[in-house]
């Protein structure tokens, strides 16, 4: 069998669609072989990073993204919340430290940023995070290259916004923005010399040649994803997709193990959906190259496997937690094993 790395006509981290749906087209064992075997090339040991959401400021957001609780176009049970208080928010992140978390993730359900006192706000949760030695995220809809160059000097280590599906797919799940628009951002994260983290949702009533065309261009842009959350939709009620049947457990062991063999150093988040995953399609997932789940009983809305489950199957599979880095609490950074 040809190895799908001499498929790449474009040189290293260049993909054709037609070499990423080759991946998905490949009997689903030898795929999960050939993402483990390059997990393995590249990382000394499999390391699992725990990192913990924060919704810190919640619905009544402008967007009408088809699978979101938090639109304001959806009749949700999600009740919004305005702004947090970073001291809340600090606390927040120290438990979630103490339970073993390396990354602190916070949500903001904005359409964009606005310069103002709530960006301050932000910032100013920003440099709490760093200063407890977290990996500090959020995830505040559209930025421009000022204010990713103002996160970047509070010290934020990654910025996620996701490109969901592919373009195609995109526009019969969202209307009140462009697949352009995310790329501007992705674009303007990526100057100020932020990490993204970007990936997508599958379960969404999207072909294999959608999702094949989503990783193929997060392969493509010009600074590929650090880190790649692949969620399983959660289909929240009162959402466009709530009657959506769940996604196949296989089809998610799919998607991970072609992220994991097109992205060979980055974080492969194993996301949203794990409430309904057994251990056993978990730990598949894990043999398919995730190296990063979310952990703590709620996602940002949603409900969330419990510390303690998660602690157990960790145990159960001989994974280890990734450890922060020896004097993080001022370096804030974390111990990647990666192999050079
Ligand atoms: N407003 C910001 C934005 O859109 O970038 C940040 C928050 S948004 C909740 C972050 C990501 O969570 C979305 O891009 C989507 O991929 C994922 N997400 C949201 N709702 C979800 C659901 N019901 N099931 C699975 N993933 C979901
Ligand atoms: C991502 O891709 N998944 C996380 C994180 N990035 C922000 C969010 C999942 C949200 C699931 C729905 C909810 O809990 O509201
Ligand atoms: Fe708003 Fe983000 Fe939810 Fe879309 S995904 S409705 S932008 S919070």
């Amino acid at each position: 069998m040809s190895s799908p790395a001499s498929a790449k006509p474009f040189g290293p981290g260049r993909w054709t669609l037609k070499a990423v749906r080759e991946l998905f087209d490949r009997p689903l064992l030898d795929l999960v072989f050939e993402a483990a075997r390059v997990y393995r090339e590249h990382h000394a040991r499999q390391e699992v990073q725990l990192c913990t959401l924060l919704s810190v400021k919640t619905g009544a957001c402008p967007e009408d993204c088809g699978y979101c609780p938090q639109s304001a176009h959806h009749d949700s049970p999600v009740k919004p919340q305005k702004l947090m208080e970073p001291r809340e928010v600090l606390e927040r992140a120290r438990e979630a430290r103490e339970a073993g978390s390396t990354r602190f993730c916070m949500g903001a359900a904005w359409r964009e940023v606005k310069d103002g006192p709530d960006f301050e706000r932000v910032l100013e949760m920003v440099r709490g995070v760093r200063a407890l030695g977290l990996e500090a995220c959020c995830t505040l809809g559209m930025l421009t290259e000022e204010q990713a160059r103002r996160l970047k000097e509070a010290g934020l280590s990654a910025y996620n916004h996701n490109l969901d599906s592919s373009e195609d797919f995109y526009g019969s799940i969202i209307s009140t923005r462009t697949y352009e628009e995310r790329l501007q951002t992705l674009q303007n994260v990526a100057r100020a010399g932020i990490a993204a983290c970007c990936g997508g949702i599958i379960g969404m009533g999207e072909s294999v040649e959608d999702r094949a065309t989503l990783l193929c261009t997060l392969a493509n842009l010009d600074s590929p994803p650090e880190s790649v959350p692949i969620n399983a939709l959660v289909a929240a009620p009162g959402t466009p997709l709530e009657g959506k049947p769940p996604v196949d457990p296989f089809e998610l062991v799919r998607m991970i193990a072609a992220a994991r063999v097109l992205f060979p150093r980055a974080k492969v988040r194993l996301s949203a959906g794990r409430l309904s995953l057994s251990p056993e399609a978990q730990a598949l997932c894990f043999m398919a190259g995730a190296d990063s789940i979310f952990t703590g009983e709620k996602l940002l809305t949603t409900p969330n496997p419990s510390w303690e489950s998660d602690r157990a199957l960790l145990k159960t599979l001989g994974l280890t937690p990734l450890e922060p880095e020896a004097g993080a609490a001022t370096a804030g950074s974390c111990r990647h094993a990666l192999k050079d």
